[in-house]
């Protein structure tokens, strides 16, 4: 399988606060290192194409872009002394969600919505070359092969058109199905099997009918991102129908996990898509630090089988799994898993 790859993902390496501390991001550099381990050998490995930014700015908002490429240096001119630039105020209900503040402290609220999301000197460079690696591997597609794996990171399913959390700044899924979209694909789907709910990829597409976004996830009643991603949440205007969400309670299995994945499949048959973007975390996986599903590691090469079988040109978007141990061969079992059905 084509891999799109870049050592540029090192310069991010950022701040959470987790548990009452601030603690450096399990959303680590050795993510990356784990997976390539697993993968050099049987899979071919790329450099991304320098990336679109009309592509970028197709998804999100001129403000919001602006500002993420300038906040490290106007954090650095505005004498603030750490190491990470964080949000500590939000314009929440009740405050003005409209009026862009002038202050870096107040943009740093009005563009983030979480506070495990921090911005470091490398940030900008790092996600710009992630949504590249996603860009890249939906141009491999549209190029004739049949899969591709971009090997994002920083993830991008949280991101919304202007607002980072969750570890995303850029939606690397959302920029590889508008390429697939703007390459002649009349109808995608994006199909998140990560552990949290992409809140950011189902608010970009809500009110739109040419990407089904389907999502198996933990409830948000009890897990991050809280406030998004319940079984009544369908679509808006033109959208109502491509918006398919599968909130699993805690320690959920295989078993009714995979029969969750099988109704998104079902429902990306029905809908007519051209093409598959595979939101792909595995921090699904039993051994996760941050999550509680109890999925084994030979269950991704079930899970890769699973999502092969809709016959689909397909685009896997690296997104969660902190596991850094196991996280290569969970990841490598789904690619296993995909080929060995699409090879025979
Ligand atoms: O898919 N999203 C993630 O894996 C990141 C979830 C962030 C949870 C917040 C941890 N403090
Ligand atoms: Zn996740």
């Amino acid at each position: 399988m084509l891999v799109f790859a870049s050592s540029d993902h090192r310069q991010h390496h950022a701040l959470e606060v987790d548990g009452g501390r601030l603690i450096p991001s399990w959303e680590c550099p050795e993510r990356i290192d784990s997976i390539e381990a697993a993968l050099v050998g049987p899979h071919a490995f790329r450099p991304p194409a320098p990336l679109d930014h009309a592509l970028v700015a197709s998804i999100h908002d001129a403000g919001y872009l602006e500002f993420l490429a300038s906040v490290w240096n106007r954090w650095v001119a505005a004498g603030e002394q750490g190491e990470a630039a964080m949000a500590l105020c939000w314009p929440t209900r009740g405050m003005d969600q409209e009026r862009v503040p002038t202050s870096v402290r107040g943009q740093l609220g009005f563009y983030s919505f979480a506070v495990d999301c921090s911005v470091t000197p490398g940030t900008w460079a790092a996600v710009c070359t992630s949504a590249a690696l996603a860009q890249s591997a939906a141009d491999a597609v549209v190029e004739g092969e049949r899969v591709a794996f971009a090997l994002c990171r920083p993830p991008g399913h949280h991101a919304t058109s202007s607002q980072f959390g969750g570890y995303c700044y850029l939606n690397n899924a959302a920029v590889a199905a508008q390429r697939l979209l703007d390459h002649g694909r009349t109808r995608v789907a994006i199909v998140d099997v990560d552990y949290h709910h992409g809140n950011g990829t189902q608010d970009i597409f809500y009110r739109r009918d040419d990407v089904l976004y389907c999502s198996v996830h933990a409830d948000p009643t009890h897990h991050f991102p809280y406030y998004l991603g319940h079984a009544d949440e369908r679509g808006d205007g033109e959208g109502v129908g491509f918006n398919h969400n599968e909130p699993m309670p805690l320690d959920t299995g295989f078993a009714d996990w995979s029969a969750a994945l099988d109704r998104c499949l079902e429902r990306v048959v029905a809908t007519g898509c051209e093409a598959l973007v595979v939101s792909l975390g595995v921090d699904t996986f039993e051994g996760d630090p941050i999550s509680h599903f109890r999925l084994a590691g030979s269950d991704f090469v079930a899970m890769g089988r699973r999502l092969a079988a809709a016959e689909l040109p397909t685009v896997f978007v690296m997104e969660g799994g902190y596991a850094v141990g196991d996280l290569g061969r969970n990841v490598a079992n789904v690619l296993d898993g995909f080929e060995a059905v699409t090879t025979g």
